[in-house]
């Protein structure tokens, strides 16, 4: 048996048994629709809880056997199709050198929110070191899982994580990120742009470290509008896909897909189906049909989503109804199934294998 040490300092990783999500990518047909459930690690699962009360939450996320084993949670007790890295998007402020607590009940907190003048105060030397705990995770997960279902890694988009840095936490409206927007714009781009520096070395290091899949979460894409998205977080998304696209060629890594979930942002689907992202994730308050006319100028992109969370709370046949009837209206090509946000912490468990049945289920 190998040392987790050892495991870590191997990239010699077991063969993928189930790439039905990367056959979909491929533009292949899979034998089964794939189904994976963001957020799918953490919060509703009573071992997470159980874990939870044992441990920190950023010494999880920091410590590489800890990730390792809540990643396997969800994967030991349902059919995913993915398994996705223990961590959260708010590492990268945290490795830029701002204080971010874990609040129970509340969610994340910055004590000390970005000023406008602070920007030049954020330590973007060696925040990839900083972050290497992340690559260590995904490097002994991808041992772990056994080639069992395929690995994401993840970030947070550039406006998402400004959001949360200028706003100290969670927020209603963004009002004070907005702000900046509008009457910061400068200093705004200036540190999209920061951000979307680190990003890219981020992902670029997830991928390197063995993740199959990388995903780009704009969670606060719903705050802005079609304009203010072109000018403040397109173009930024653009350059992350490009960039990891080269940079992990350079490395002669194979292209590694990617997937852009942003939030709310239905109003900017033909925009986001030109970025070059291979996935988009649509979210629940967009219809499936108006998605895929919305990137019908993109033949080859692979729509994932979208069950409103709340679904699962439904009774088990209802459940079931709902996803026949989402599945019906994306159709059974280019599709990856997905909630269309999170899974919310009182989800029921049982439901869970109902929504992963149903979608296995699916003649296709
Ligand atoms: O599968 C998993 O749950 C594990 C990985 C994971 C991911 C992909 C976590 C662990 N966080 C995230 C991403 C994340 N974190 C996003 C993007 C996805 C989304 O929109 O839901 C966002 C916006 C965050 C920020 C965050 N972290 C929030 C939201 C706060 C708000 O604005 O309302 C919260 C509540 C967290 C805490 C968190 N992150 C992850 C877990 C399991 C938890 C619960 C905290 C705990 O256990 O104490």
């Amino acid at each position: 048996m190998a040392s987790t040490t050892e495991l870590i300092a191997s990239r010699n990783f077991p063969t993928l048994k189930n790439d039905r999500i990367l056959k979909v990518i491929r533009g292949e047909l899979p034998d089964k629709l794939p189904v994976w459930i963001m957020r799918q690690a953490g919060r509703y699962l009573p071992e997470f809880q159980d874990f939870r009360k044992k441990h920190d939450f950023f010494k999880i996320c920091q410590s590489p056997s800890l990730a390792c084993e809540v990643t396997l949670l969800p994967i030991r007790r349902y059919d995913l199709d993915a398994a996705i890295i223990f961590s959260d998007i708010l590492v990268i402020p945290q490795a830029l050198g701002m204080e971010v607590k874990m609040e129970p009940g509340l969610g994340p907190v910055l004590p000390h929110p970005l000023t406008v003048d602070g920007i030049p105060d954020l330590k973007v030397d060696g925040a990839i070191q900083r972050l290497k705990y992340v690559g260590e995770a995904i490097t002994l997960t991808r041992h772990k899982l056994e080639g069992k279902v395929p690995l994401f890694g993840f970030s947070g988009a550039p406006w998402t994580l400004m959001g949360y840095m200028i706003e100290g936490g969670g927020s209603k409206t963004l009002s004070k990120a907005k702000k900046w927007l509008y009457a910061h714009s400068k200093e705004s781009h200036q540190l999209l742009e920061l951000l979307t520096d680190v990003i890219i070395d981020y992902l670029v290091m997830q991928g390197e470290a063995g993740a199959q899949i990388l995903q780009v979460f704009d969670s606060s894409a719903e705050y802005l509008n079609r304009g203010l998205y072109r000018e403040f977080a397109l173009p930024y998304l653009k350059r992350i896909r490009e960039q990891v696209r080269l940079k992990l060629a350079d490395k002669n890594l194979e292209n590694i897909p990617m997937v852009l979930f942003a939030k709310g942002a239905g109003f900017s689907l033909r925009d986001q189906a030109q970025l070059g992202y291979e996935v988009l994730g649509i979210d629940w308050t967009t219809d499936p049909a108006e998605a895929r006319e919305a990137v019908s100028c993109n033949k080859n992109i692979v729509l994932q989503g979208n069950l409103d969370p709340c679904a699962l709370y439904a009774p088990p046949a209802a459940l079931k109804n709902y996803t026949n009837t989402m599945i019906k209206q994306f159709g059974t090509k280019n599709y990856i199934v997905n909630l269309g946000h999170g899974i919310y912490p009182d989800a029921n468990v049982d439901n869970v294998e109902v929504f992963v049945n149903a979608v296995h289920e699916y003649p296709i």
